[in-house]
Formats: structure tokens, sequence, C-alpha cells
């Protein structure tokens, strides 16, 4: 991807929209994307849909030339444009979830969201679901949903009266919004990526630390108001450097980025800095409180590695399980990147293997069933509660809960000398911790790679180049004596004292390999495997943050404070021979924004605002850090089935 956006960078030969195509949506792995020829058994036409406050939204509707039977419908909708549009087709994979749906016969259905490319109406980044539901003319994204359906049914010959709808992360939120007050005849959803909360674990905020990094680029290109975003001012941007560390530490605090490179232009950028807290505009956007009575069948799908969306859809399906009963809805996680059971073929990622081509096998044996079963009640679909990849072990397996019955919680502590343990920590003295010294001037990077848009390998990539920082805290187990599986939610529990009056504290959980791994060959590129340090799992927490997101409150400079939070679900082997490490830091930038280590709203804070902090990480009996890791004891809940 961002190979793709610097070449054409380069050679300037492109118009903005195609450039926005090409970020939203990467091109898909080759083989999957067989040479079918759409065009020759598919008919399209344009429509102008009206919803019910009279916006028309504008959608491509492709038919299949069999008329001999009728077909079910599959809806995408999307705000990175449809394209192509009049006669033209847009590839095979961006129409369907795969080229089995093409060949199977669908009446495929994209649509440009409201106020985006040929829609009407104005565009608002996550829509809130409109409080007014008595008004008949009020709209949300779950009400042009259900409009667009309706009219469907009704307009376009040879539907068989069933609906599916599908989307990949801002498609995936749309996927999400069909499914709250759904049309009868959505009998299937698969929303994939999809955001729950923006401010809590998505996009722009991780436990209300700001992703600078990832928000600065998706605003410029495609937050723009719909006039904009066919115009120069939705190009890509020049950084002016392939170094997007250097180009953010240089741009200053982020309360200086509007008025140097926006100019004010962008709506969801001024609405970010006015709302720094949790606040009601943050509240209403989020999803999961609307995820009630969902009863048609639901496939939601994740990547363990996304680093966009990987909250969104954990937090969906769990709040499904919980608000409904008997409920259809299945949970999928492979190894991917964000999309990459789209966009790659998911034998590997960054520098990390899986033993077989992932993608292809949720394409064929996941998501191409769902849809057919549900759908056209073909097949055999027999939805398990979880099918879930295990990385280390490279196997898929599926459950009847998730997290997997067998999972317990085991304590992994932090001890002297850089260790790591499953026994308590035995220090009674007040001087056990660990010390580290923040400077905002000089964060601890969150990649190795030069790029200017954070890219998407760095949730897997080897942590080694940073493991020797001096700003960076290692804990490590000794040598595995047999493999240590984990299933489930991860939650770090720091005991916390530093300096300033507000810290954000990264931890990672990583899988360190033994010194003889073998190499890899990976792109024509040989990795040296020996004490490769893989990324298995992060998170941060803005302390101010630590007790309520809405009502931050400061540290008490020298006070030892308890600080937890959720590093989200994995399942991962540590493998015999490899051993279990743990690191702590105070950023991670410019993935993040910095934070001045001082209590203040940080969208208003200048450079010399940002203070250098000493953090202590206790690690004694009284202030034990550690990580609770859901350890799977036994095996009987699981169905393995490597997928070859
Ligand atoms: N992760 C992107 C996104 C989702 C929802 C809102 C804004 C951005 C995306 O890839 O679509």
């Amino acid at each position: 991807m961002i190979q793709i956006y610097r070449v054409l960078n380069k050679v300037a030969l492109w118009p903005a929209v195609v450039l926005v195509m090409l970020l939203a949506q990467p091109p898909v792995y080759a083989d999957a994307n067989e040479n079918y020829d759409v065009k020759a058994h598919y008919d399209k036409a344009e429509y102008s849909i009206p919803m019910r406050d009279g916006k028309k939204m504008f959608t491509a509707v492709y038919r299949p030339k069999d008329r001999s039977k009728d077909y079910p419908i599959l809806l995408f909708r999307t705000p990175y444009s449809i394209k192509a549009y009049g006669d033209d087709f847009p590839p095979v994979m961006r129409m369907a979830p795969s080229v089995d749906f093409l060949k199977s016969g669908y009446i495929i259905v994209l649509q440009d969201l409201r106020g985006t490319y040929k829609s009407e109406g104005d565009f608002k980044v996550i829509r809130s679901i409109r409080d007014n539901k008595d008004d008949p003319v009020a709209i949300d994204a779950s009400t042009d949903n259900y409009d667009t359906i309706e009219w469907l049914l009704h307009n376009i010959e040879g539907n068989n009266g069933k609906v599916g709808q599908w989307g990949i992360s801002y498609p995936g939120w749309t996927t999400v919004m069909g499914m709250v007050d759904a049309h009868p005849a959505l009998v299937a959803s698969s929303p994939q990526a999809s955001p729950s909360d923006m401010f809590v674990g998505d996009d722009w905020h991780h436990n209300g630390a700001f992703r600078l990094m990832y928000s600065f680029s998706w605003m410029n290109f495609a937050a723009r108001k719909r006039d904009d975003l066919t115009t120069e001012l939705a190009k890509p941007f020049d950084y002016g450097t392939p170094w997007g560390y250097e180009f953010f530490l240089n741009a200053g605090p982020t309360s200086e980025l509007n008025e140097k490179y926006f100019g004010g232009a962008i709506p969801a950028w001024n609405d970010f800095i006015d709302h720094p807290n949790y606040d009601k505009f943050w509240k209403d956007q989020v999803a999961l409180p609307h995820m009630k009575n969902i009863n048609h069948s639901i496939l939601n799908v994740a990547g363990w590695f996304d680093a966009e969306d990987f909250y969104g859809p954990i937090s969906i399906y769990n709040e499904i399980e919980k608000t409904t009963p008997g409920n259809k809805s299945t949970l999928v996680v492979g190894p991917w990147r964000h999309g990459g059971w789209l966009t790659m073929d998911g034998s590997y990622l960054g520098d990390i293997q899986f033993g077989s081509k992932t993608s292809e096998y949720y394409q064929k044996n996941i998501v191409f069933p769902f849809f057919e079963y549900n759908l056209k009640g073909k097949g055999d679909w027999n939805p398990a509660e979880a099918i879930v990849f295990e990385t280390g072990n490279n196997e898929w397996h599926r459950f009847d809960q998730w997290p997997p019955k067998a999972s317990k919680v085991k304590n992994l502590y932090f001890q002297e000398g850089g260790k790591l343990s499953f026994n308590k920590p035995a220090d009674k003295s007040k001087k056990a911790f660990d010390k580290y010294v923040n400077d905002p001037a000089k964060p601890v990077p969150f990649s190795t790679e030069i790029i200017t848009a954070p890219g998407h390998d760095w949730m897997i990539e080897d942590q080694r180049q940073v493991s020797t920082r001096p700003d960076v805290l290692t804990y490590r187990t000794d040598v595995l004596e047999e493999d240590i599986t984990i299933a489930g939610p991860i939650l770090a529990s720091l005991f916390v004292s530093t300096t300033g009056t507000d810290a954000d504290y990264f931890v990672k959980l990583i899988d360190v390999y033994p010194g003889d791994a073998p190499d890899v060959e990976i792109e024509h590129q040989k990795v040296k495997m020996g004490d490769y340090q893989m990324l298995v799992g992060v998170e941060v927490m803005r302390a101010k943050y630590r007790e309520s997101m809405s009502d931050p409150k400061p540290l008490k400079p020298g006070k030892v404070t308890p600080i937890s939070f959720n590093i989200w679900d994995k399942f991962h082997t540590f493998k015999k021979g490899h051993r279990i490490m743990v690191q702590v830091h105070s950023s991670w930038f410019p993935a993040y924004d910095r934070n001045p280590q001082q209590f203040m709203d940080i969208y208003r804070a200048t450079e010399k605002d940002f203070k250098t902090a000493e953090h202590d990480i206790y690690r004694s009996v009284q202030f034990p850090s550690h990580l609770e890791l859901p350890v799977l004891t036994g095996n009987q809940d699981v169905t393995a089935s490597a997928a070859q």
C-alpha cells in the first residue's frame, strides 16, 4: 500500500480519486482474483435511490445475465467511492468477499455513502444513530440501509426477497449500522473490522491516546467535505520526507497541525480537537448500545494484528452475546492485518509465516458458505461460535464459546533483573521498581519502517531494535520447557509512580524465538529469526483516563498508582524453547501523539509544555505489576482443523 502511495506520489500521475480508492481498498492478492469475466455474466445499472428525507443515494446494481432464477441481494455501502461509474466495472474483489460469489450468482449492490462522491446529503464521519426515532424523516446510517433495502426489493427484478450485507472497516461499520433496527429482509450480515468506539479502542484513539499518524493521513484523504473529495485538496499529503517520525516531530504538537496543514477545512479534525475527553460527542457515536435484538445471522470478522479495528469486532461480538441470547452470531479471527483476509493470501504477515493460505481457507470455508446457506439455503453452514486461528501453532480451531471455557487466568509477574515469572514477587523493599526516563523530544519509535502513514506490519513487527533503548523496560521469562497457549483477553496491571502529572503506559506482549531459530525467506528477503521478538499484543493507557475517560484525573507525582487495562484478545502459543517477553514504555511515536507528561488538554499543549519525566514500574510484594494471561489448560473444547 505504502509502496503504491509512494510510486504514485513520485510520478504525479494520479487523479485524487484513484488514489483514495487505492488507499482505502488495497489490491487483492493475485491467485484469488482469477480472471473471471464479470462483464460476460452480469449486467449493470445505476440508480439514485431516494431516502426517507428525500436525499438520493447513488447505487450501482450488477445483475446476473442468467434470468432463469431469482438471486439474493448482496449490499455494500462505502464512503470510499463505488468506482467504477458508468459502463465500467470495478475489479472483481471490490464487488464481493470472493470471486465465488460472482460465479454462484448474486445481485451485487454497491452504494456511495450519504454525502460522499455521487450520493447526496452530508457526510459525517461515524454518524451517530438518530435520537429522534419518532421523526419519520430523521436519518442515520441505519435508516439509509433500511430505505435502500426497501427500494431494492421493490425495484430490482429477479431478487429472491433475501438480503445480505458485508463490508470491511468503514463499510464494516455501515454493515453494523444496517444491523440496527434491521430490515426484515436482511437475513445475513458480515461486519468485518468494524470500529465500535473511536475513543476507547479503534481508529482515532486507544484509551484516550490519540493515534496521530493514522488519523492525520486518513483525515486528509477521506474526511473532506463532499465537494473537496475530488479536488486537489484531497490529494496525497506531501510530507517532504519519507520518514514520518521526522515529519511529525518537526511538525510540533497536535495543537499546531490544523493551522499548519488543514486550515480548519476538515470538519472531523476540528471536532476531535474540540472534544479531548470521552464526552457526549464520542459516546453518541458508540455502536455498542445499539447492539440489541440482533437476531439474524452474523459473521463478525477480525484480524489478530489489525492496527485499526480489532477492538470493534471483538466488542461488538461480546455485546451481542450479552444482549441477545440465542443470537446467530459467529466470530472469525485470523492472523491478518486490517482487511488482510481480502487483500493478501494470509500465508504470512511481516516476517511471520502461518503455514497455509489462511485467507483462502476463510474465503472458501467460512464467508462463502455463510452467505450461500443464509441467502440461498445451500450447503451445510454449521456455525461454530468462534472460528479462530491459533498463531504460533498455526492451526484453525472451532470453539463453542469465546474465550474458550478451558482458558484460566494466570498472572505473569515482573521480577528483579528483567525477569518474568508465574510466581509472585518476593521483594518487600520500597525500592523494588525499575526506572526509565521518557523524553518527549526523543519518543520511542513505533516501527523501524521508514514510512509516513502507519502501514500494517507494526502490530507483529520485530521488537529487537527497541528492546535495548534505555526508555524501554524489558522483562522476560526463562526458556519455556513446554508450550504455553493463551486464548482470550489479556490484562495489564501496572503499579507506577512518576515525576509528572500525566503519562502514557504502553505494554507489549512479545514472543521471543530461540537463538537458533531457522531463518525464513519472505518476499525475497531473508529474515534472521534467531532471538526474533514477535509482537503478539500491545495496548496503551493514557494515565489521566485510568479511572474514567470522561473525567480525567492527574497523577500525583511520587505516589504509587495502579493502572490496569485490557490488551484485548489473542490466541497464541509460545512454543517450548521460546520465551515470553513484556516491554513497558511511555511513548510510541508517531503512531500515537506525545504526552506532555503534565495534566492538561493535550490538544492545547504547546512545545514548551512537553516535559521529561521519570517513571518507576513496581515489582514488589505490595505492588506486583503483572499481566493476566488467559492460559488454555487442556483442549477439550477445541476442534482443531489444520487449514491446508
Ligand atoms: N479503518 C478505517 C476507518 C473505519 C471507520 C472510520 C474511519 C476509518 C477504514 O479502513 O475504513
